[in-house]
């Protein structure tokens, strides 16, 4: 058990759950020929071998106790539903339903399109792997978002930006074609059973060389074997591509040559990717290229780009990860370089929008673009990746970070406004509604490097489908499909899963602090970091502002008034220390450190009793894990004991390191009922953190 095989693990079922399905199930039958209905055959008959021990038949023609996949066109099915139901389940839905057939009953998934019955039919994949009864099925489904997006930062020297699980699976991969072929082809596999629809294969950071033939080619190849599993591919490119490659005096989106030059490439890229996604673009980033190193904006660089991509149907996912140095507060500056082009993007631009204002912290508040650009679409970007969760070495379950954005309640539109509804096309109207993350995926056997790295994989995929299926069900389910159906292992590890996120924001930096990661490869604390010269807004000091009058970024009225960008009545709830939860109290105000809160606390106790309460979690974590020896594989359960073991030590270091930190301005005791830290500040802060380890 090396975790290779994800939760599409299909062992045997306990005797009487299998026996169930056994004496229920009996034939496939494929009404249609696809290679998409091949694919969904091909899988539910390994699912039921291996879940039951026992084959199915197939057959053109079904009958009681069959399982039907059939197109909704398909005249034999068609008494089955109605015109209704068909429409609402679009062109990626499906219906899944129990149908009365001679004396009995039989299963029909029946869909307007292949992809359909491909997501109907890991759907009822689903229900078998988690023994879920089988005989009154009534489900109409339908994804709530069109664009169902991973974003792989790979770069194509097979390294992985922010990446924990080894190298790129897309990129300078020498391994054998059979070897790479499977893996994309369980890549594939993977994301159409959780609803994923689309991937970037290289990094937002993007090289100009993904736009010469060698790469479109290669992307080509991907595409070829990804389409049948109805997964789409899309390129993130670099803004002056058109000079770096082709040697043109500018990359102006208004110059002729240049609006020439990406016509020609979206029209090389589609004779080749008849159905390629789109484009998804970082500029004026981080010192990446865009339309305003020559005067023009954002909307001028989108828009040239979009109308490149419109006549083939692709669209330009716009990202607004955008901030300068000598703005004084980075998290006012999306909002303020965006909010002015708002309706000025082309109808096939989406503005692809971290969840948070900063950059994808344990917990920010979300991003305020969210509820108020009402004429551009815009999409949530969450990073899967643990570029500031302890990398794949900590068990951190974030489906519970995605709900919380999902949820945020933005205002844009009156009451009800949440995020999610102003990005899914329920609020604001758009062509395509779409997501993204970050992906956590490498070369690893178990793919994401931590076991549990695979359930945010999991989780995103089927909130994307869902955003409003429940957390701790989606947890149970992946829990079932990837160890066991044992109840106590599985309530245990539900468990862990759903406290985690909030540990590690409490061990990393409770009550709204942010940032406070180690320089560059933001691993570990470092909230002293000084790097001479260093960009202001990339120090951990700028954000946490420590001093002996307190601590806590200003960010209301008083402040850097980021409070403005909400809508009220939020604005006014952050904007007052008295009103604003607890959890974000320091992302929005600085505070001294004897400030009461509302527990009686000092605001320094509070800290303290904040940074314990996660190591205890991570111990409690260890405990529970230790319980369940002997109930699954001996290699999985070692894995993430191992690892259980790193995440207390190095949640441990993290309380240690910003409460001595904090002390030093604090000048409190931390509170005599809690242990006593075990290392000293000095001796912390001469830890260097080698990244070799972790590529
Ligand atoms: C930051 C990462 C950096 C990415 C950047 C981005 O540290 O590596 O390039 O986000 O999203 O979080 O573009």
């Amino acid at each position: 058990e090396d975790g290779s095989e994800l939760w599409l693990r299909y062992e045997k079922l306990p005797e009487n759950v299998a026996s169930n399905y056994q004496n229920q199930i009996e034939t496939l039958a494929i009404l249609g020929q696809s290679q998409t209905l091949n694919i969904a055959s091909d899988e539910l008959q390994q699912a039921f071998l291996g879940l039951t021990g026992c084959s199915l038949k197939t057959d053109s023609k079904f009958g009681e106790r069959s399982i039907i996949l059939s197109l909704a066109s398909n005249k034999s099915v068609s008494q089955f539903f109605t015109k209704d139901e068909l429409r609402s389940v679009g062109d990626e839905g499906y219906l899944l339903r129990t149908i009365p057939v001679g004396k009995g009953s039989a299963i029909l998934i029946a869909a307007n399109t292949d992809a359909g019955i491909l997501y109907g039919t890991f759907e009822l994949i689903r229900l078998l792997q988690t023994g879920q009864p089988v005989y009154a099925l009534e489900k109409i489904e339908s994804p709530k978002y069109d664009l169902r997006l991973l974003n792989h930062w790979d770069n194509l020297d097979g390294t992985v930006e922010r990446g924990y699980a080894g190298h790129s699976i897309w990129w300078n991969y020498p391994k054998n074609d059979e070897v790479v072929l499977q893996r994309y082809v369980d890549y594939a596999r993977a994301n159409a059973s959780v609803g994923i629809n689309g991937t970037v294969l290289n990094n937002v950071n993007a090289s100009p060389q993904v736009l010469t033939d060698e790469y479109i080619r290669k992307f080509a190849k991907v595409a070829d074997v990804l389409r049948p599993y109805h997964l789409k591919v899309y390129m993130s490119v670099n803004f002056s591509s058109p000079v770096v490659l082709d040697g043109l005096a500018t990359a102006d989106p208004l110059n002729e040559e240049v609006i020439k030059w990406w016509k020609q490439k979206a029209d090389d890229i589609y004779g080749l990717i008849p159905d390629f996604g789109g484009f998804l673009v970082k500029a004026n980033s981080e010192g990446q290229p865009g339309p305003q190193d020559f005067g023009r904006t954002h909307a001028d660089g989108a828009n040239m780009l979009a109308a490149a991509l419109k006549p083939h149907g692709g669209v330009v996912m716009w990202r607004a990860f955008v901030y300068s140095p000598s703005d004084t507060d980075r998290a006012k500056q999306a909002y303020n370089e965006f909010m002015p082009f708002d309706g000025q993007f082309a109808d096939n631009v989406i503005i692809q929008v971290k969840n948070g204002p900063v950059d994808f912290q344990p917990r920010e508040p979300f991003s305020p673009l969210f509820g108020a650009m009402q004429q551009t679409p815009a999409m949530i970007e969450f990073q899967l990746t643990q570029e500031y969760l302890g990398f794949s070495n900590h068990l951190a379950y974030l489906a519970p970070m995605q709900k919380e954005c999902f949820e945020s309640d933005t205002w844009g539109k009156g009451k009800e406004s949440t995020v999610a509804k102003t990005t899914d096309g329920s609020l604001f109207a758009s062509e395509k509604s779409a997501i993204a993350a970050v992906a956590n995926i490498g070369r690893d056997t178990n793919w994401c490097g931590h076991q549990f790295a695979q359930a945010n994989w999991y989780a995103y995929g089927r909130l994307a489908w869902n955003h409003e299926l429940a957390l701790d069900e989606l947890a149970r389910e992946w829990v079932r499909m990837t160890f066991t159906l044992k109840p106590e292992f599985e309530q245990s590890v539900v468990d862990i899963m759903m406290r985690s996120r909030e540990a590690v924001v409490n061990y990393m930096t409770p009550l709204g602090l942010h940032h406070l990661m180690g320089w560059s490869h933001h691993h570990g604390p470092e909230p002293w970091c000084e790097v001479p010269g260093a960009r202001e807004d990339w120090l951990p000091s700028y954000f946490h502002k420590a001093s002996e009058d307190g601590i806590g970024f200003d960010r209301s009225e008083t402040g850097s008034k980021a409070t403005e960008q909400y809508f009220s009545p939020l604005k006014e709830l952050y904007n007052n220390k008295q009103t604003c939860p607890d959890e974000l109290l320091l992302w929005f105000h600085h505070l001294p450190w004897d400030y009461r809160m509302k527990s009686g606390k000092t605001l320094w106790e509070e800290l303290c009793y904040h940074y314990y309460a996660g190591v205890e979690e991570t111990r409690l974590f260890q405990q529970k894990w230790d319980a369940l020896d002997g109930i699954i594989d001996t290699e999985r359960f070692a894995h993430v004991q191992q690892k259980l073991k790193i995440q207390t030590t190095e949640a441990i270091w993290w309380r240690d390191a910003c409460l001595l930190y904090f002390q030093t301005f604090s000048k409190m005791p931390i509170p005599l009922e809690l242990e006593r830290p075990i290392h000293d500040l000095d001796e912390l802060k001469k830890i260097k953190f080698d990244m070799t380890h972790h590529n």
